[in-house]
Order: structure tokens, then C-alpha cells, then sequence
């Protein structure tokens, strides 16, 4: 398997790399790094493997990807930035109106980079956590679609990496090994936000991820691409086209794992989603399992929004390098001073809203946002499983539930948002959250499937790009 790649020919890009020496060769000297780190920490087993994905070809939204069988270490991980919009100005803060900056804003620099660098982590780590997935994929057009969102997340890492080695020089180049050297669930050099060094154990953890955590993923590429750094943006905006694949996996992931129980308690006669034997001995996940893995990916998801009241967000939008999701279309001042904005909190064991100035309460501002879409979602789901008869509902835990960032850190709340000793919590954990029967149970559950689908989800409605679903999109043995 040849690694030798022509860099200027097999890195496609929009970005001038052919004319700028300098940054060529930052780059060049990176990607050793880079696919070493591939090796070592992407999808294990499957190196050699001949994967059916798609590549970037041109940032023309309607069409611009080609599909061919790729080895994944071949995999063209482009710099893509999305068209200039022309005259564009600064949305948001203090410098609103004045031209968008094309170079790093002197007095931002820092602040930037920070933005920059935590966006970057979390691609790679993403990566790491998913990487023994492969071995367990319930059938190939799964496992191809895992290795799509990993080779893009590689190449969000590509994207964040081009900013910090063309606009910060030598501490963007520090900050870029870094970027591999930091490991997901590593004690001394872990990944910078919680929910990064988390583990993605198995599929049903893999679509809750997709469809929690890349959707915060969506809401901060969503803000970062109202950035008044003109680069920020246009890669946020190309990395957004990318990410709506990845929700798209999730939530039809979740939905056939829905549909494959349902039909199966249908079939058996179960009416009782509590039944949790009768229903795991059909060979399909119960619901009460699923909603627990919902409560663990949700609330480690609301962690990643920050505290709800930050003055780093203020600073960030003020600055104009980070506005809120769809800043453009939002109706105010786009400067939010002397605004406020309701957060909930707990006063006296009791919870509450409060009026606290807009420009700090940017974190809870969009997590309201996330949890809105979120719960979007979940009436999805819900409809499946109404849909099949049966009876039980899916519901997102309490923003304050199980929760390690923020004002509800020291905190014990119920699901259902019930303020409870610790002790209890402690005791009623397992009802919460995913437990080591429940992992055992899915370990057993989800073997290596030969060939068709597994019997714990229905198989796609459609294929990808006109194939049919159980088109061989991985050929194992090259
Ligand atoms: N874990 O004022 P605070 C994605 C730190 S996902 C650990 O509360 P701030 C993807 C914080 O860094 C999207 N530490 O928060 C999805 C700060 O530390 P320092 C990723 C945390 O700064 C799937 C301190 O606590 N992108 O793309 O307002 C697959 C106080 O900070 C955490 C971004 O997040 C945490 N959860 O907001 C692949 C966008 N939360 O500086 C990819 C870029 C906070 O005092 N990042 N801290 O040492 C940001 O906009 C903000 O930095 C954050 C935090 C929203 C993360």
C-alpha cells in the first residue's frame, strides 16, 4: 500500500497551495506527522481496506463530491474553504460593519487560536474514539459510513490545521503537533473538552454521538462561521456541508434500531417495552437501554456548550470571532449591549429563570438552540415508535441532569429534573444511565456481521450514491 503521496496533485485545494511555498511546505512537514497519527489511532483493522467514499472534489454545493473505492490513508484530505462572500463585514460585537479581517486581527491573536485549537481537538478525537468500531459494524454500508465521517473529521482537522499554520506562524505549527499528540481518554495528555475522552464503546453510543454531539458540532461551526475571520468562516461553512452527513447518520441510525425493535416486540406480541429479557432474547436493543445511551450522550453533549455564563463568549463576540447560530438572520443589534437573556439556574433546591446581561449568557443562548433542535429529533423517534404501537415515549433528560460543566456541575438531578440527595442518585443510577449489564448485554449483541444486516437494525431505506443497501461498500480483502 503505497503512502507516497505527490502533495501538490493529492491535496486538493482551494486555497492558492501551489503558489504559497511557505505554507506548502508547514503542510508538508505535518502530514507525515498526520498519517502516522491515521495509522496508529484511525479505524483499526480496516487500513487496507478498499472503502467506498466520497471526496470533496469542489465546494460547489451542488455537487461537490465523487465516490470511488479509497484506502483510507490515500484519502485526498482537502483544504476546501467555502466561496468569499463579497464586501463581507464583521457580524456581530463592537467592530460590526467593518470589513471582514483576512489576516488575524493583532489584539484577537490569542483569543482566536484558542478557538481555533478547541475546535481542532475535537476532530482527531472523535476519530479515537470510534476507532475499533469497524470490527463490530452491523454491515457494510454502516461500517463505510463510519469511515466517511472519520475520514472527514480527518479532514476538519486538515481544515483547522491549514488556519493555524498559514495565520499564526510558529505557535500555530506548535499548536498543530499538539493536535496529534493529545490522545482521546489519554491521563496526561487527554483532549481538551470533556466529552472528547469519553468512550464511543459500540453503535449504539456511535449514533447517539453522531446525533448529540456532531449536532453541537453543527451549532458551534454554526457560530464559528459567523466569525469576522474571514478564513474561520468560509472553512466553517464548507465543514458544515460535511457535518450534515454526520446528524444524517445518527438520526437514521437511531431511527432503524427503533424500527428494527419495534417490529420485532410487534411480531412477538410484546407490549410491555419493560420486558427487557423477553425483548433482548428477539435479538434487537430495548427502549428503556436506548433512552439511557440518550441520557449519557445528551448530557455529555450540554457539557460542551461551556459554562452559561462565560465571560470568554462574551469576549468572543464582542470581538466578532464567534457569533451565535444564524447571527445573520437573528433580528436585534447584533452588539447585544444592555440586552438580557433568560438561564435557567437553581435557587433553593428550586429551579428558575433568570435575566442575566445577553453578551454573557452566549453558552445558554445556544445550547437553547441545541436542545431545541434536539428535541426535534427526538419527536422523530418518537413518531417510529408510535408509529409500531407501542408504547413508550423517548424524552431528553433535564438540561441539569448528569451534568459536569456549568452551574449544575454539583449537582444531583433526576432525568425528569427532580433535585434528589446524592446518596439517591448515586442508588438509582443504573435507572439513568447506561450500566455494565447493559454493556455486556451489547457486547454480546453486536458481533462482526458477515454479510445482510444485523437483527438489531432494519437496513436503510436507500443507499448511498443510488446504490443499494446492500451494495459492498467495503471490500475487506483488497
Ligand atoms: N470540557 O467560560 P467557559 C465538534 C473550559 S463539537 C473541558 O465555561 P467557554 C465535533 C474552557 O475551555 C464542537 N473544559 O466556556 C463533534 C475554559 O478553559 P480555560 C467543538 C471545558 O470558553 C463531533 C473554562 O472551562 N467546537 O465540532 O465560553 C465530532 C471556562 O470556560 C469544557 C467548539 O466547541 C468542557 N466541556 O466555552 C467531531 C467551538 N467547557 O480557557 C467534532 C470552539 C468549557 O479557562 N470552542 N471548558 O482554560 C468554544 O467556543 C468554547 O471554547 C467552548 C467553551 C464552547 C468549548
Amino acid at each position: 500500500m503505497s503512502i507516497d503521496v505527490d502533495y501538490d496533485l493529492r491535496i486538493p485545494n482551494n486555497v492558492g497551495l501551489a503558489e504559497d511555498a511557505r505554507l506548502r511546505k508547514a503542510l508538508e512537514s505535518w502530514h507525515p506527522g498526520y498519517l502516522d497519527w491515521w495509522k496508529r489511532m484511525g479505524p483499526d483493522g480496516f487500513q487496507d481496506a478498499l472503502v467506498y467514499l466520497r471526496t470533496a472534489v469542489t465546494v460547489d454545493p451542488r455537487g461537490w463530491a465523487k465516490f470511488d473505492y479509497v484506502r483510507m490513508p490515500g484519502y485526498r484530505w482537502g483544504i476546501l474553504l467555502a466561496p468569499a462572500v463579497e464586501d463581507r463585514t464583521v457580524p456581530c460585537g463592537i467592530h460590526r460593519g467593518k470589513p471582514a479581517w483576512q489576516e488575524v486581527p493583532g489584539e484577537y491573536r490569542a483569543l482566536l487560536r484558542r478557538l481555533i485549537v478547541i475546535q481542532g481537538d475535537t476532530e482527531p478525537a472523535s476519530v479515537e474514539q470510534q476507532r475499533y468500531l469497524g470490527k463490530t459494524a452491523p454491515s457494510l454500508y454502516d461500517m463505510r459510513n463510519l469511515f466517511q465521517v472519520n475520514v472527514e473529521e480527518g479532514r476538519h482537522l486538515w481544515a483547522m490545521v491549514y488556519l493555524l499554520q498559514r495565520y499564526f506562524g510558529r505557535d500555530g505549527r506548535e499548536e498543530s503537533e499538539e493536535l496529534l499528540r493529545r490522545q482521546s481518554g489519554d491521563v496526561d495528555k487527554p483532549r481538551i473538552l470533556g466529552a472528547f475522552n469519553e468512550e464511543t464503546p459500540d453503535w449504539l453510543s456511535f449514533f447517539f454521538f453522531t446525533f448529540f454531539t456532531d449536532r453541537d458540532g453543527r451549532m458551534q461551526l454554526g457560530a464559528l462561521a459567523e466569525s469576522g475571520f474571514d478564513p474561520l468562516s468560509r472553512t466553517c461553512r464548507f465543514m458544515l456541508t460535511e457535518e450534515a452527513f454526520h446528524m444524517f447518520v445518527g438520526e437514521s441510525g437511531i431511527t432503524r434500531i427503533l424500527e428494527a425493535t419495534c417490529v420485532a416486540m410487534q411480531a412477538a406480541g410484546i407490549e410491555d417495552p419493560y420486558d427487557v429479557e423477553a425483548v433482548r432474547n428477539l435479538g434487537v436493543i430495548d427502549l428503556p437501554l436506548i433512552q439511557r445511551k440518550a441520557n449519557l450522550h445528551y448530557s455529555l453533549t450540554l457539557d460542551l456548550f461551556g459554562s452559561e455564563i462565560s465571560t470568554n463568549a462574551a469576549t468572543a463576540f464582542n470581538a466578532g470571532l464567534k457569533g451565535r447560530f444564524q447571527e445573520s438572520k437573528i433580528e436585534d443589534d447584533h452588539r447585544l449591549v444592555g440586552d438580557s437573556y433568560p438561564v435557567l439556574g437553581l435557587v433553593d433546591g428550586r429551579f428558575g429563570t433568570k435575566e442575566v446581561p445577553a453578551l454573557t449568557a452566549l453558552n445558554a443562548r445556544l445550547r437553547d438552540d441545541f436542545i431545541t433542535n434536539c428535541e426535534r429529533g427526538i419527536d422523530r423517534f418518537n413518531k417510529i415508535i408510535a408509529a409500531r404501537g407501542v408504547e413508550f415515549q423517548m424524552r431528553l433528560p433535564h438540561v441539569a441532569f448528569n451534568r459536569q460543566i456549568g452551574q449544575f456541575a454539583s449537582v444531583s438531578i433526576t432525568p425528569a429534573g427532580e433535585v434528589i440527595p446524592e446518596e439517591s442518585w448515586r442508588n438509582s443510577r443504573s435507572g439513568f444511565l447506561p450500566t455494565a449489564d447493559d454493556a455486556s448485554f451489547i457486547r454480546e449483541l453486536m458481533r462482526p456481521e458477515a454479510s445482510g444486516f444485523a437483527s438489531w437494525i432494519a437496513p436503510p431505506k436507500s443507499g448511498i450514491d443510488n446504490r443499494p443497501g446492500d451494495f459492498e461498500y467495503v471490500k475487506l480483502v483488497a
